[in-house]
């Protein structure tokens, strides 16, 4: 079910479950600002997501309320996960679903890393 990102954050939601550890799951990163980890069911060759450690439910509270620094720490997250996943070249797809339009099913922010294959013209 897509969810409704005007809700305010849950702490129990699957991602920060795995935040916090309590949830198992394939980590490829991590620092101040985000975590990253493989996609349980992947769409791509390459299929990780990035999800930052502050409490946002999705893009839009994001970058309406966070900060500077997390804004920025969590965009060079993403590019430092995809240079080290060896996707620069070549070349990669960034993918953030918002709401009930956008498909979002996890209520905490979360990038898609698509990759290591030619991507069709879309992909969820
Ligand atoms: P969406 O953008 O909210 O639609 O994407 C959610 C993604 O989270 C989706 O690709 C799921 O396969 C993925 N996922 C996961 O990796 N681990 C989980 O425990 C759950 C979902 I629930």
């Amino acid at each position: 079910m897509p969810i409704d990102p005007t809700l305010p954050y849950d702490d129990n939601n699957i991602f920060a479950r795995i935040l916090r550890g309590e949830i198992p799951s394939r980590k490829v990163y991590e620092d101040d600002w985000a975590f990253a980890f493989e996609d349980i069911n992947p769409q791509a060759e390459v299929h990780t997501l990035v999800i930052p450690k502050g409490r946002y439910v999705s893009w839009d509270d994001f970058s309406a309320k966070a900060s500077d620094a997390e804004i920025g720490g969590f965009i060079r997250a993403v590019g430092e996960v995809a240079r080290a996943k060896g996707l620069v070249e070549p070349g990669y797809r960034l993918l953030a679903n918002i709401g009930a339009h956008g498909g979002q099913e996890v209520p905490h922010l979360h990038v898609h890393i698509f990759g290591g294959e030619p991507l069709g013209p879309m992909i969820a």
